[in-house]
């Protein structure tokens, strides 16, 4: 295979290249330019995303190699409600998600395509999800009319001749067009083909709508694949835990969109756990399946990060106030006069003046905020100081723990231990998160967001929760599986639990837990620490009164809550693992 050169295709694959044709045919681009991924592409790039005003170059002094982009005000978030699965009916898509007939949407998307990139470039994004030579990565396509695009996915994932080569002469790559069209809401569609293995994305430019390699490829499709194929696609973050002696255990853990997942996969342990440390695999998405040692198996199909911003501090996350320092693209926060970034949350004190994410004056007397909430870095995961050197080894890392975890301000405890596999299916099937600005709309309300899938799952949640049950049987060594809660409140509205490094306490008992070497005693809802099993040495304040407090199961709310779960079941009852309605008459025993 020849290597592609200065916009021209690099690649002999039939079925991509008439299948480029065919959209070139359709959008009508002035050009079509083909990314090979290299260094030289990128800064030539950058230097045309700067020269048409989509990137603005920041202060070479203070943020080396990082530019600044903003958003239609119209177009800062993931939208749920124009997002569909396309599935061939509406019951294989399900009730949490929203569906359109395949030929429907086609006519309809292509009716907004056509003709649509007349006067612009048609970048064509070949990238890989996972490590080269990893049997569990996959070759997609993006087709964008978007430089920013183009620029985020080779940010994002390994993009250009890499999965090229990758792919050779196969055909079964991910199909993904990208219009921006005039960024109207109304024609915004983000739209997934689960049989063509394709995506059409119309009408935005925000990261999770058209970073199509994210949650579109690895998630929605990467699910429907993951259950034909005998693997999950789950929306979780990848760590690696290193002890004093130098033993490493890898864990998964899912929350919800801005709940955490980027801090802490970046861990920074407080210097008295001395001698333990966490190594980032990945932030936001794993691929697992099980090995040929009965373990199941995970990679990080990413190669960047695309995370919150606000907040983002030395306290709440040192590695990314580092990472994020140089060759870094921010979306939507504050600018300040000498070219460099502000966000609410970041260490020292506001600007005097700066202009806030719509390009308005704003002073620290503003009403408004400067960044917007789902303001985002995008950033290579090379970047990471805390980068685990696994996160590049196609056989993945062995899972031993999988999280789960939502916001909520009360009734669920800091942490517990699912029974078993069947139990903490339960756990993550009745998971239940406050709402964030990732997506539009709702912040605050607690919804249940099974495993944090419910905007990701791309099938019919109750196979979903099937497939979860049946991989126990694929899985010798099951890892074992928790439930945790950073943002439990007191009666005055004060976090009862100080979070960030912190959570390394937690997690040291989740490891020692895995490792039979760690104290649990039994509760109505799984195993928890006893009141010594945590160290909490050195935590001012921290007084065994409030560990029972952050630990305290009331009755009268865990009879809400499983009024809440009851929602979600009737919801999925056609198809709900029998299972689970068996795993709530327990618990319903057990309180
Ligand atoms: O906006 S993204 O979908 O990429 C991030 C998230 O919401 O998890
Ligand atoms: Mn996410």
């Amino acid at each position: 295979m020849t290597k592609s050169t200065s916009g021209k295709s690099g690649t002999a694959n039939k079925a991509v290249l008439s299948w480029v044709d065919q959209i070139a045919k359709l959008c009508k681009p002035d050009r079509v330019y083909w990314c090979n991924g290299s260094k030289a592409e990128r800064k030539a790039l950058i230097a045309e995303a700067v020269a048409s005003g989509v990137l603005l170059k920041l202060n070479p002094k203070k943020r080396p190699g990082c530019y600044y982009h903003r958003s239609n005000p119209n177009d800062v978030a993931r939208v749920e409600q124009s997002t569909f699965m396309c599935s061939e009916s509406q019951e294989e898509a399900g009730p949490t998600n929203n569906w359109m007939a395949p030929k429907e949407m086609y006519e309809r998307l292509y009716g907004y395509a056509a003709g649509s990139m007349r006067g612009r470039t048609l970048y064509v994004v070949p990238y890989l999800m996972g490590p080269p030579g990893s049997p569990m990565a996959k070759v997609g396509f993006e087709l964008t009319d978007s430089i920013y695009v183009a620029l985020s996915m080779g940010a994002m994932t390994r993009m250009g001749d890499v999965a090229l080569e990758e792919l050779g002469n196969r055909e079964d790559f991910n199909r993904g067009l990208h219009c921006m069209l005039d960024i109207h809401p109304e024609r915004r569609y983000i739209s997934h083909f689960p049989k063509d293995n394709a995506v059409i994305s119309v009408g935005s430019n925000y990261g999770g709508n058209v970073l199509l390699g994210k949650k579109c490829l690895a998630l929605r499709i990467g699910s429907c694949l993951g259950r034909q194929e005998g693997w999950m696609a789950e929306h979780m973050l990848i760590l690696g835990v290193e002890s004093p002696t130098g033993e490493k255990t890898y864990v998964a853990a899912a929350f919800p969109s801005a709940c955490g997942k980027t801090n802490f996969a970046m861990m920074m342990p407080p210097a008295r756990l001395k001698g333990w440390r966490v190594w980032t695999i990945g932030d936001d998405i794993a691929w697992m399946k099980p090995g040929p040692d009965g373990r199941l198996y995970a990679i990080n199909p990413e190669a960047g990060y695309f995370g919150v911003v606000p907040g983002t501090n030395s306290q709440s996350n040192p590695a990314a106030v580092e990472m994020i320092s140089h060759d870094t693209i921010f979306t939507n926060v504050a600018l300040t006069p000498d070219l460099d970034v502000w966000w609410e949350g970041k260490d020292g004190s506001p600007p005097r003046e700066c202009l806030d994410w719509k390009g308005n004056k704003w002073t620290p007397d503003s009403r408004e905020k400067a960044a917007h909430p789902n303001s985002r870095f995008t950033a290579p995961m090379a970047n990471n100081p805390l980068l685990a050197p696994e996160a590049n080894d196609p056989q993945g890392v062995p899972i031993s723990a999988i999280i789960f975890g939502g916001r909520r301000s009360d009734t669920m405890p800091l942490v517990f231990q699912a029974f078993n596999w069947g139990h903490g299916v339960y756990v993550g099937a009745t998971m239940g998160s406050e709402m964030t600005a990732a997506a539009v709309g709702g912040a605050g309300q607690v919804r249940r967001d099974p495993m944090a899938m419910l905007p990701f799952c791309g099938y019919h949640m109750g196979d979903y929760l099937r497939h979860w049950i049946n991989m126990h049987k694929a899985i010798k060594h099951p890892p074992r599986i928790f439930h945790v809660n950073w943002f439990r409140k007191d009666q005055q509205g004060a976090f009862l639990w100080p979070g960030f490094g912190e959570n390394m306490r937690v997690l040291k008992w989740i490891v020692d837990r895995c490792h039979a070497r760690a104290d649990a005693e039994e509760s109505a809802l799984g195993w928890v620490p006893k009141p010594d099993s945590l160290d909490l040495a050195g935590l001012s304040n921290f007084t065994p009164a409030r560990f029972e407090q952050v630990q305290a199961i009331h009755a009268e709310e865990w009879r809400r809550e499983i009024m809440m779960h009851e929602e979600l079941f009737i919801k999925l009852h056609t198809r709900l693992p029998k299972e689970l309605i068996f795993q709530r008459e327990l618990l319903l025993a057990r309180l």
